[in-house]
């Protein structure tokens, strides 16, 4: 496929994308529902289009990005018989169902479709270890990953295009955790008392290289989940249980509070209580699934 393409919106984010095209060497064409936003990109070499439906036929790609699915589908459905036999790649965020209603949308009107997701704000645009997670037909994102790998690392996790929008979600739970755990710390370090006042710098390098471990952890405890079987091992839930009553103390004796330990004790003593004491830390994704957990 040329490298040719097309982006459609020009919020903070379509701006960047388009800025990554054109950084990356693609002949890039650019369109903003209201006028105005793409000089700085047609000063480094961009086309302005004057409608969708003309920027869409500049390139065999086009890459949309604007607020809801709703504005991607007011958009791409006048321009359904330009972008028939084309590429459409929806970075819009939105939900799985959005995701699955629009490549439905497209396939109807002959439209290549892959949904997906960036994992990174503007800036992080164009930097290679960005994660952007792909769904839909393999042989379409191999057509394109050579483009879209200007904006960052894309990985096309399945033909699902509701595949990214999940992702999404789960990787922000992801964050959200180690980052509420990483604060707990800070704060836990940084208090007065034996071994205190330690700065957030310190502590981060620190705990930056315990992610290792944590990585370590997580990918021995991916295939107990989809086997259904939890071994103990060396660290069972009743030893996790010993080692958050220190983490729980620590927290009375410095003052910390986040919620984290009290949330890791419920879950872990639900798992002790129903007799899983012996068994790994996976074995409470049984607790966290729908009805939340075992009879
Ligand atoms: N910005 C970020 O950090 C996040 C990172 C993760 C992914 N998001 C998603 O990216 C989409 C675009 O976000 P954005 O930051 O570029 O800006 P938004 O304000 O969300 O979108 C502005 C563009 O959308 C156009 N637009 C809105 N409604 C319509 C419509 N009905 N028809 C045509 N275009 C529409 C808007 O045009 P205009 O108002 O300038 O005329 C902008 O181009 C978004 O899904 C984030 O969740 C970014």
């Amino acid at each position: 496929m040329s490298a040719d393409v097309t982006v459609l919106g020009l919020g903070p984010m379509g701006a960047a994308l388009a800025g990554a095209f054109l950084a990356a060497g693609h002949r890039t064409t650019v369109w903003n529902r209201t006028p105005g936003k793409a000089g700085a990109l047609v000063a480094e070499g961009a086309a302005e289009a004057a409608s969708a439906g003309q920027a869409v036929t500049a390139s065999p790609l086009t890459v949309i990005c604007l607020a809801t699915y709703d504005a991607a589908r007011d958009v791409l459905a006048p321009a359904a018989g330009e972008l028939a036999g084309r590429t459409v790649v929806n970075l819009t965020s939105g939900s799985p169902d959005h995701a699955r209603q629009t490549a439905a949308w497209a396939g109807l009107h002959g439209i290549r479709y892959l949904d997906g997701v960036i994992m990174t704000t503007p800036p992080g645009i164009g930097t290679p270890d960005v994660l952007l997670l792909f769904g839909g037909p393999q042989a379409d994102f191999d057509a394109c990953r050579e483009t879209l790998s200007a904006l960052g690392d894309p990985v096309h996790l399945g033909t699902d295009p509701a595949l990214p929008s999940v992702h999404d979600t789960a990787l922000l739970a992801l964050m959200w955790g180690t980052l509420t755990g990483w604060l707990h710390g800070a704060a836990l370090v940084g208090a007065d008392g034996p071994g205190g006042n330690v700065t957030a710098t310190a502590y981060t390098a620190v705990a930056d290289r315990w992610m290792t471990t944590v990585r370590t952890f997580m990918t021995a405890y991916a295939p107990h989940i989809d086997a259904g079987r939890y071994p103990g091992g060396d660290f069972p839930l009743r030893l996790h249980h010993m080692t958050m009553d220190i983490l729980t103390h620590a927290g009375e004796l410095r003052g910390v509070s986040s919620g984290l330990p009290e949330l890791c004790q419920g879950l872990v003593g639900r798992g002790i209580e129903a007799g899983h004491g012996d068994d790994s830390f996976a074995r409470l994704i049984e607790f966290i699934r729908k009805g939340g957990g075992p009879a």
